[in-house]
């Protein structure tokens, strides 16, 4: 028996998103890509429907014949209903358990969610020039308060912007021809792929949606996460399935909805309403490090012990407040000490925990495909490729 690997430190999982069977990234691109983790969800079933064992085992063994292991369901949606508080709410909770217990069944023991209202994340371009000739996405804070002002139109959105920003906005407006325009609404109302807006096309049907969340601000929305997390966690416990819930992206309110996952004191709040082990995080830097208030590194320090999923991306801000995602190792996140620190993180868990290179530049053969947007082979593997060897460097040195 080999004592080298006996003695290894826990190290982080490598995962790969996949999207089903009609995603363009097949299963054995992944494994190439050196992933030995998937992580996906049954994006079939309903937003709202209980998962069946039936539906779970047959997307195992496909993962598994392919030599791969399903290490993390991102994400089991969570219905607006339950969001809100209202409507069948209590039944769709019911349902969420027993999607649980039903993928503990099936030995799947890890799940990410968010509970961002309506929109799940959001940019206003999805093939974003970069200076090397790849494209990635973009969020252009001017374009997207145009979307809200003169395209949405939505009511009082003008107290949600300094007279600095609305003009800006207008300024921007002017030059978007009709195509842009139209470009700009779908892809915010409908361009990525997660959430409840996904195929819907009309801007009032939108806006529709938007005004269910009239009288929810942060502070009920906040206690209506807490109720979910309290009517869940018991089961999860019993079934031993981590729950890890994805920050908001970006962080901070659009179109008048609240959010409650954006800082370190959010997630704090959460985790310690709901003290449970099995109520932990998913720890996006892309979407964390938004912001230039969260410390990364030391949220990581902080809050190491209940982050049971990782997502590695760096984003790159400027001054007005837009951010494009970068190169991995590249954007404001500083990612060796992020590494370092979730390694550690890793070793007082006493686990590998999976992680997952999010997103990455359309590059070479990706810019002559379709695939989700953010979700291309090439990008992603760059990126895996420079985090897992950065992981190595820092596993070599604590060795010494
Ligand atoms: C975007 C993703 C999100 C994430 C969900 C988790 O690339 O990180 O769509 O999957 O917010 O529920």
């Amino acid at each position: 028996m080999s004592t080298i690997s006996h003695n290894k430190p826990p190290q982080l999982e490598q995962t790969w998103r996949w999207y089903g069977p009609a995603d363009p990234v097949s299963l054995a691109d992944i494994r190439q890509a050196g992933a030995t983790g998937v992580v996906t969800a049954l994006h079939q079933i309903p937003n709202g429907d209980v998962w069946p064992v039936a539906a779970i085992q047959e997307r195992k063994a496909a993962i598994e014949a392919a030599g791969l292991r399903w290490s993390v369901v991102e994400s089991i949606p969570v219905h607006e209903d339950i969001k809100r508080a209202t409507g069948n709410y209590l039944a769709y909770i019911e349902n969420y358990r027993q999607s649980i217990v039903n993928l503990a069944t099936c030995g799947i023991h890890l799940v990410t969610y968010n509970f961002m209202p309506v929109l799940d994340w959001s940019r206003t371009e999805l093939d974003y020039p970069m200076p090397d000739g790849s494209t990635g996405l973009f969020f252009e804070k001017a374009a997207f308060a145009a979307f809200d002002l003169f395209l949405l139109r939505r009511p009082n959105a003008a107290h949600d912007y300094t007279a600095a920003e609305q003009q800006k906005a207008a300024q921007r407006f002017a030059t978007m021809d009709a195509a842009a325009r139209d470009k700009l609404t779908q892809n915010i109302i409908a361009g990525l792929p997660g959430g409840t807006t996904e195929g819907v096309l009309e801007l009032e049907q939108f806006q529709a949606i938007l005004d269910t969340y009239k009288n929810i601000d942060a502070d009920t929305l906040r206690n209506n996460l807490v109720f979910f997390l309290q009517q869940i966690m018991p089961v999860a416990e019993a079934a031993q399935v981590k729950m890890a819930i994805h920050p908001d992206d970006p962080p901070f309110p659009l179109l008048g909805l609240p959010r409650v996952v954006s800082t370190e004191a959010d997630a704090r709040y959460l985790l310690d309403a709901v003290d449970s082990p099995n109520n932990g995080l998913c720890f996006c830097t892309g979407s964390f490090g938004v912001r230039p208030d969260n410390d990364l590194p030391e949220m990581v320090k902080n809050l190491g012990s209940r982050i049971h999923f990782i997502h590695l991306r760096a984003t790159k801000r400027d001054a007005d407040g837009n951010f494009f995602e970068a190169n991995h190792l590249e954007g404001d996140v500083d990612m060796y000490t992020v590494m370092k620190n979730l390694l550690a993180a890793a070793r007082q868990q006493n686990c590998s925990i999976p992680m997952r290179p999010d997103h990455g530049h359309n590059m070479l053969d990706d810019l002559h495909k379709q695939t989700n947007p953010g979700y291309s082979a090439i990008g992603r593997l760059r990126g895996l490729a420079e985090l897992r060897g950065l992981e190595l460097g820092i596993l070599k040195s604590m060795e010494n």
